[in-house]
Protein backbone atom coordinates (compact mmCIF):
# COMPACT_ATOMS: atom_id res chain seq x y z
CA UNK A 1 0.00 0.00 0.00
CA UNK A 2 1.58 2.87 -0.68
CA UNK A 3 1.00 6.53 1.06
CA UNK A 4 -0.15 9.35 -0.62
CA UNK A 5 0.78 13.07 1.25
CA UNK A 6 -1.33 16.08 0.47
CA UNK A 7 0.41 19.38 0.34
CA UNK A 8 -0.50 23.29 -0.55
CA UNK A 9 -0.27 26.64 0.75
CA UNK A 10 -2.86 26.72 3.34
CA UNK A 11 -5.99 27.04 2.17
CA UNK A 12 -5.84 25.56 -0.80
CA UNK A 13 -8.05 22.86 0.25
CA UNK A 14 -5.88 20.08 1.21
CA UNK A 15 -8.89 19.08 4.04
CA UNK A 16 -11.67 19.08 1.87
CA UNK A 17 -9.91 17.36 -0.36
CA UNK A 18 -8.95 14.80 2.12
CA UNK A 19 -13.05 14.50 2.72
CA UNK A 20 -14.02 14.01 -0.95
CA UNK A 21 -11.17 11.05 -1.39
CA UNK A 22 -11.73 9.06 1.51
CA UNK A 23 -15.35 9.94 2.79
CA UNK A 24 -13.94 10.57 5.82
CA UNK A 25 -13.83 13.79 7.93
CA UNK A 26 -10.76 16.18 8.73
CA UNK A 27 -9.98 16.91 11.80
CA UNK A 28 -8.74 20.62 11.79
CA UNK A 29 -4.94 21.21 12.96
CA UNK A 30 -3.92 17.55 12.90
CA UNK A 31 -2.51 15.49 10.49
CA UNK A 32 -5.22 13.03 9.25
CA UNK A 33 -4.57 9.86 7.22
CA UNK A 34 -7.32 7.22 6.30
CA UNK A 35 -6.79 4.05 3.38
CA UNK A 36 -9.10 3.80 0.77
CA UNK A 37 -9.74 1.01 -1.44
CA UNK A 38 -8.53 1.58 -5.17
CA UNK A 39 -11.92 1.95 -7.02
CA UNK A 40 -11.52 -0.81 -9.91
CA UNK A 41 -14.48 -1.86 -11.84
CA UNK A 42 -12.69 -5.01 -13.03
CA UNK A 43 -13.20 -6.40 -9.37
CA UNK A 44 -16.82 -7.25 -9.97
CA UNK A 45 -16.89 -8.40 -12.72
CA UNK A 46 -14.37 -11.08 -11.92
CA UNK A 47 -16.35 -11.90 -9.05
CA UNK A 48 -19.39 -12.51 -10.33
CA UNK A 49 -17.67 -14.64 -13.38
CA UNK A 50 -15.63 -16.60 -11.05
CA UNK A 51 -17.85 -16.68 -8.11
CA UNK A 52 -15.82 -15.57 -5.60
CA UNK A 53 -16.85 -15.70 -1.88
CA UNK A 54 -14.32 -12.86 -1.38
CA UNK A 55 -13.47 -9.42 -3.17
CA UNK A 56 -10.18 -7.15 -1.79
CA UNK A 57 -9.59 -4.32 -3.48
CA UNK A 58 -5.90 -2.46 -3.42
CA UNK A 59 -5.35 0.47 -0.91
CA UNK A 60 -4.34 3.58 -0.86
CA UNK A 61 -3.71 5.64 2.18
CA UNK A 62 -4.25 9.45 1.91
CA UNK A 63 -2.53 11.56 3.98
CA UNK A 64 -3.44 15.37 5.27
CA UNK A 65 -1.34 17.42 6.91
CA UNK A 66 -2.56 21.10 7.96
CA UNK A 67 -0.73 24.33 6.84
CA UNK A 68 1.83 24.89 4.43
CA UNK A 69 5.10 23.11 4.50
CA UNK A 70 6.30 25.12 7.24
CA UNK A 71 4.67 22.97 10.24
CA UNK A 72 8.12 20.79 11.37
CA UNK A 73 5.09 17.84 12.38
CA UNK A 74 3.37 17.98 8.61
CA UNK A 75 6.94 17.68 6.92
CA UNK A 76 7.60 14.79 9.48
CA UNK A 77 4.53 13.34 8.09
CA UNK A 78 4.85 13.96 4.66
CA UNK A 79 8.48 12.36 4.88
CA UNK A 80 6.51 9.40 5.02
CA UNK A 81 4.90 9.51 1.97
CA UNK A 82 5.67 7.64 -1.34
CA UNK A 83 4.19 10.43 -3.13
CA UNK A 84 3.03 13.61 -3.14
CA UNK A 85 -0.35 15.37 -4.36
CA UNK A 86 0.60 19.41 -4.53
CA UNK A 87 -3.11 20.63 -4.09
CA UNK A 88 -3.34 24.22 -5.95
CA UNK A 89 -6.55 26.34 -5.11
CA UNK A 90 -8.10 27.52 -8.19
CA UNK A 91 -11.43 28.33 -6.85
CA UNK A 92 -12.16 31.81 -5.60
CA UNK A 93 -11.72 35.56 -7.51
CA UNK A 94 -8.38 35.83 -6.47
CA UNK A 95 -6.86 32.47 -7.14
CA UNK A 96 -3.30 32.41 -8.76
CA UNK A 97 -2.56 28.84 -9.41
CA UNK A 98 0.46 28.90 -11.28
CA UNK A 99 2.03 31.05 -8.59
CA UNK A 100 0.51 28.76 -5.97
CA UNK A 101 2.05 25.79 -7.41
CA UNK A 102 5.77 27.27 -7.90
CA UNK A 103 5.48 28.74 -3.89
CA UNK A 104 5.07 25.08 -2.75
CA UNK A 105 7.91 23.72 -5.34
CA UNK A 106 9.61 26.35 -3.92
CA UNK A 107 9.27 25.31 -0.05
CA UNK A 108 9.43 21.68 -0.65
CA UNK A 109 12.87 22.49 -1.65
CA UNK A 110 13.84 24.80 0.97
CA UNK A 111 12.44 22.19 2.99
CA UNK A 112 15.05 19.64 1.80
CA UNK A 113 17.65 22.42 1.66
CA UNK A 114 17.52 22.61 5.27
CA UNK A 115 17.49 19.07 6.09
CA UNK A 116 20.12 18.33 3.67
CA UNK A 117 22.40 21.01 5.08
CA UNK A 118 22.15 19.81 8.53
CA UNK A 119 23.02 16.47 7.33
CA UNK A 120 26.04 17.23 5.46
CA UNK A 121 27.26 19.18 8.30
CA UNK A 122 27.11 16.18 10.29
CA UNK A 123 28.57 13.74 7.85
CA UNK A 124 31.78 16.09 7.42
CA UNK A 125 32.43 16.42 10.93
CA UNK A 126 32.44 12.30 10.88
CA UNK A 127 34.40 11.77 7.82
CA UNK A 128 36.96 14.63 9.30
CA UNK A 129 38.72 15.28 5.65
CA UNK A 130 38.59 12.21 4.45
CA UNK A 131 36.42 10.94 1.22
CA UNK A 132 32.76 9.73 2.20
CA UNK A 133 30.57 8.39 -0.08
CA UNK A 134 27.78 10.13 2.05
CA UNK A 135 29.26 13.66 2.18
CA UNK A 136 29.95 13.37 -1.88
CA UNK A 137 26.03 12.60 -2.17
CA UNK A 138 24.77 15.08 0.15
CA UNK A 139 27.27 17.68 -1.59
CA UNK A 140 25.39 17.02 -4.49
CA UNK A 141 22.32 16.90 -3.45
CA UNK A 142 22.92 20.50 -1.88
CA UNK A 143 23.96 22.05 -5.02
CA UNK A 144 20.98 20.62 -6.82
CA UNK A 145 18.69 22.00 -4.96
CA UNK A 146 20.62 25.18 -4.11
CA UNK A 147 20.13 25.49 -7.90
CA UNK A 148 16.51 25.15 -7.60
CA UNK A 149 16.24 21.50 -9.04
CA UNK A 150 14.01 18.64 -7.31
CA UNK A 151 16.35 16.26 -6.22
CA UNK A 152 14.44 13.16 -8.45
CA UNK A 153 15.51 15.72 -11.30
CA UNK A 154 19.24 16.18 -9.81
CA UNK A 155 20.96 12.84 -11.81
CA UNK A 156 21.47 11.16 -8.48
CA UNK A 157 22.40 6.99 -9.06
CA UNK A 158 21.00 4.62 -6.84
CA UNK A 159 23.52 4.51 -4.16
CA UNK A 160 23.36 8.31 -3.94
CA UNK A 161 19.93 7.98 -3.34
CA UNK A 162 20.25 5.17 -0.87
CA UNK A 163 22.36 7.60 1.18
CA UNK A 164 19.97 10.47 1.18
CA UNK A 165 17.14 7.62 2.35
CA UNK A 166 17.51 8.49 6.17
CA UNK A 167 16.60 12.20 5.26
CA UNK A 168 13.77 11.36 3.10
CA UNK A 169 13.81 14.14 0.73
CA UNK A 170 10.28 15.52 -0.77
CA UNK A 171 11.53 16.42 -3.79
CA UNK A 172 12.70 12.65 -4.18
CA UNK A 173 9.40 11.87 -4.32
CA UNK A 174 6.87 11.26 -7.25
CA UNK A 175 4.83 14.37 -7.31
CA UNK A 176 1.22 14.37 -8.89
CA UNK A 177 -0.64 18.34 -9.45
CA UNK A 178 -3.91 18.39 -8.40
CA UNK A 179 -6.17 21.53 -9.08
CA UNK A 180 -9.27 22.45 -6.77
CA UNK A 181 -11.37 23.13 -9.05
CA UNK A 182 -14.16 25.81 -9.14
CA UNK A 183 -17.83 24.09 -9.97
CA UNK A 184 -18.22 24.28 -14.01
CA UNK A 185 -14.23 25.21 -14.72
CA UNK A 186 -11.53 23.16 -15.93
CA UNK A 187 -7.22 22.82 -14.92
CA UNK A 188 -6.31 26.25 -15.70
CA UNK A 189 -3.09 26.61 -17.71
CA UNK A 190 0.28 26.58 -16.09
CA UNK A 191 -0.28 23.50 -13.83
CA UNK A 192 1.86 21.03 -16.63
CA UNK A 193 0.01 18.89 -18.68
CA UNK A 194 -0.20 15.74 -16.17
CA UNK A 195 -2.31 17.82 -13.52
CA UNK A 196 -5.74 16.32 -12.46
CA UNK A 197 -9.02 18.59 -12.00
CA UNK A 198 -11.01 17.38 -9.10
CA UNK A 199 -13.70 19.61 -7.44
CA UNK A 200 -13.14 19.10 -3.83
CA UNK A 201 -15.95 21.21 -2.66
CA UNK A 202 -18.81 19.13 -4.03
CA UNK A 203 -17.40 16.29 -3.89
CA UNK A 204 -16.85 16.90 0.30
CA UNK A 205 -20.66 17.50 0.39
CA UNK A 206 -21.38 14.25 -1.25
CA UNK A 207 -18.51 12.34 1.31
CA UNK A 208 -21.83 11.50 3.66
CA UNK A 209 -24.10 10.19 0.58
CA UNK A 210 -24.44 6.58 0.09
CA UNK A 211 -22.11 6.08 -3.11
CA UNK A 212 -25.01 5.56 -5.75
CA UNK A 213 -26.55 8.98 -4.83
CA UNK A 214 -23.45 10.59 -4.31
CA UNK A 215 -22.32 9.47 -8.70
CA UNK A 216 -25.73 10.43 -9.41
CA UNK A 217 -25.64 13.79 -7.66
CA UNK A 218 -21.79 14.30 -9.12
CA UNK A 219 -23.35 13.99 -12.87
CA UNK A 220 -26.22 16.26 -12.50
CA UNK A 221 -22.99 19.04 -11.92
CA UNK A 222 -21.09 17.28 -14.68
CA UNK A 223 -18.31 15.29 -12.69
CA UNK A 224 -17.78 12.00 -14.80
CA UNK A 225 -14.85 10.69 -13.03
CA UNK A 226 -14.89 10.79 -9.04
CA UNK A 227 -11.83 12.77 -7.88
CA UNK A 228 -10.51 9.79 -5.88
CA UNK A 229 -9.89 7.65 -9.50
CA UNK A 230 -8.17 10.64 -10.59
CA UNK A 231 -5.69 11.19 -8.03
CA UNK A 232 -5.44 7.60 -7.64
CA UNK A 233 -4.39 6.97 -11.53
CA UNK A 234 -2.14 9.64 -11.86
CA UNK A 235 -0.57 8.66 -8.48
CA UNK A 236 -0.05 5.30 -9.94
CA UNK A 237 1.16 6.71 -12.94
CA UNK A 238 3.83 8.95 -11.23
CA UNK A 239 4.91 5.69 -8.70
CA UNK A 240 5.55 3.60 -12.35
CA UNK A 241 2.99 1.22 -10.65
CA UNK A 242 0.52 -1.09 -12.33
CA UNK A 243 -2.07 -3.42 -11.13
CA UNK A 244 -2.49 -7.07 -11.83
CA UNK A 245 -5.12 -9.33 -10.51
CA UNK A 246 -6.02 -12.89 -9.01
CA UNK A 247 -9.31 -14.83 -8.85
CA UNK A 248 -10.99 -17.81 -8.13
CA UNK A 249 -13.43 -19.00 -5.82
CA UNK A 250 -12.10 -18.03 -2.62
CA UNK A 251 -11.33 -14.28 -3.58
CA UNK A 252 -10.77 -12.09 -6.60
CA UNK A 253 -8.46 -9.52 -6.14
CA UNK A 254 -6.26 -6.78 -7.14
CA UNK A 255 -2.93 -6.30 -6.71
CA UNK A 256 -0.28 -3.65 -7.11
CA UNK A 257 3.28 -3.59 -8.04
CA UNK A 258 6.34 -1.45 -9.72
CA UNK A 259 5.67 -1.56 -13.82
CA UNK A 260 8.50 -3.31 -15.40
CA UNK A 261 8.07 -6.25 -12.69
CA UNK A 262 8.96 -9.95 -13.42
CA UNK A 263 6.21 -12.40 -12.82
CA UNK A 264 8.32 -13.88 -9.74
CA UNK A 265 8.57 -10.36 -8.23
CA UNK A 266 4.73 -10.00 -9.17
CA UNK A 267 3.98 -13.49 -7.28
CA UNK A 268 6.33 -12.07 -4.03
CA UNK A 269 3.15 -9.47 -3.85
CA UNK A 270 1.03 -12.13 -2.99
CA UNK A 271 4.06 -14.25 -0.99
CA UNK A 272 7.21 -14.41 -0.39
CA UNK A 273 6.69 -18.16 -0.26
CA UNK A 274 5.32 -17.69 -3.87
CA UNK A 275 8.15 -15.64 -4.97
CA UNK A 276 10.89 -18.08 -3.33
CA UNK A 277 9.02 -21.42 -4.82
CA UNK A 278 7.70 -19.57 -8.40
CA UNK A 279 7.41 -22.36 -11.03
CA UNK A 280 5.68 -20.79 -13.34
CA UNK A 281 2.13 -18.14 -13.68
CA UNK A 282 -0.59 -19.00 -16.01
CA UNK A 283 -1.60 -15.74 -17.01
CA UNK A 284 -4.28 -13.97 -18.72
CA UNK A 285 -5.06 -10.11 -20.15
CA UNK A 286 -8.41 -9.28 -18.06
CA UNK A 287 -10.36 -8.14 -21.66
CA UNK A 288 -9.16 -11.48 -22.94
CA UNK A 289 -10.91 -13.35 -19.93
CA UNK A 290 -13.92 -10.98 -19.97
CA UNK A 291 -13.94 -12.12 -24.21
CA UNK A 292 -13.76 -15.52 -23.63
CA UNK A 293 -16.49 -15.63 -20.67
CA UNK A 294 -14.47 -17.15 -18.32
CA UNK A 295 -11.38 -19.12 -16.86
CA UNK A 296 -12.73 -22.82 -18.14
CA UNK A 297 -13.38 -21.71 -21.94
CA UNK A 298 -10.21 -19.24 -21.72
CA UNK A 299 -8.35 -22.27 -20.96
CA UNK A 300 -10.28 -24.82 -23.72
CA UNK A 301 -9.21 -22.33 -25.95
CA UNK A 302 -5.67 -21.65 -24.80
CA UNK A 303 -5.99 -18.27 -24.13
CA UNK A 304 -4.02 -18.89 -21.09
CA UNK A 305 -0.66 -18.62 -21.07
CA UNK A 306 2.25 -20.40 -19.37
CA UNK A 307 4.82 -17.64 -18.07
CA UNK A 308 8.18 -18.21 -16.72
CA UNK A 309 10.73 -16.44 -14.54
CA UNK A 310 11.55 -13.58 -16.77
CA UNK A 311 8.09 -12.64 -17.83
CA UNK A 312 7.35 -8.78 -17.47
CA UNK A 313 3.47 -8.43 -15.95
CA UNK A 314 1.29 -6.32 -17.48
CA UNK A 315 -1.21 -4.08 -16.28
CA UNK A 316 -4.75 -6.28 -15.87
CA UNK A 317 -2.75 -9.40 -16.05
CA UNK A 318 -4.33 -12.50 -14.21
CA UNK A 319 -2.11 -14.34 -12.90
CA UNK A 320 -2.43 -18.00 -11.20
CA UNK A 321 1.36 -18.58 -9.54
CA UNK A 322 2.46 -22.20 -9.41
CA UNK A 323 4.94 -23.01 -7.02
CA UNK A 324 6.58 -25.52 -4.96
CA UNK A 325 8.61 -24.54 -1.36
N1 LIG B 1 -15.61 27.60 -3.21
C1 LIG B 1 -14.81 26.61 -2.82
N2 LIG B 1 -14.33 26.62 -1.58
C2 LIG B 1 -13.52 25.62 -1.21
C3 LIG B 1 -13.14 24.57 -2.10
N3 LIG B 1 -12.30 23.75 -1.46
C4 LIG B 1 -12.15 24.24 -0.23
N4 LIG B 1 -12.88 25.38 -0.06
C5 LIG B 1 -12.96 26.21 1.16
O1 LIG B 1 -11.68 26.77 1.40
C6 LIG B 1 -11.39 26.79 2.79
C7 LIG B 1 -10.11 26.07 3.10
O2 LIG B 1 -10.26 24.70 2.78
P1 LIG B 1 -9.48 23.58 3.57
O3 LIG B 1 -9.83 22.30 2.91
O4 LIG B 1 -9.67 23.68 5.02
O5 LIG B 1 -7.98 24.00 3.20
P2 LIG B 1 -6.63 23.38 3.74
O6 LIG B 1 -5.68 23.40 2.60
O7 LIG B 1 -6.86 22.08 4.39
O8 LIG B 1 -6.18 24.46 4.79
P3 LIG B 1 -5.12 24.30 5.96
O9 LIG B 1 -5.27 22.95 6.57
O10 LIG B 1 -5.43 25.41 6.88
O11 LIG B 1 -3.79 24.47 5.30
C8 LIG B 1 -12.59 26.17 3.47
O12 LIG B 1 -13.42 27.21 3.93
C9 LIG B 1 -13.26 25.38 2.37
O13 LIG B 1 -14.63 25.25 2.58
C10 LIG B 1 -13.69 24.61 -3.43
O14 LIG B 1 -13.42 23.74 -4.25
N5 LIG B 1 -14.50 25.65 -3.74
MG1 LIG C 1 -6.42 21.42 6.35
Amino acid sequence: MKDIGLVGVPFSGKSTLFTALTRAGSHGGQPNQAVVPVPDPRLGVLTEMERSRKTVAAQVRFVDVPGGVSSAQGIAKLREADALALVVRCFGSDALPAAELVTVRAELLLADLAVVESALHKAEKRAKGKPAVDVDALRKAKAALEAETPLRGAGLDADEIAELRGIAPLTLKPEIVVANLEEGTDVPPGLGADAVGVYASIEAETAEMDPGEARALLEEFGVKEPGLEKVIHAGYRALDLITFLTTGEDETRAWEVRRGATAPEAAGVIHTDLQRGFIRAETIGYEDLVAAGSMEKAKAAGKVRVEGKEYVVQEGDILHVRFAV
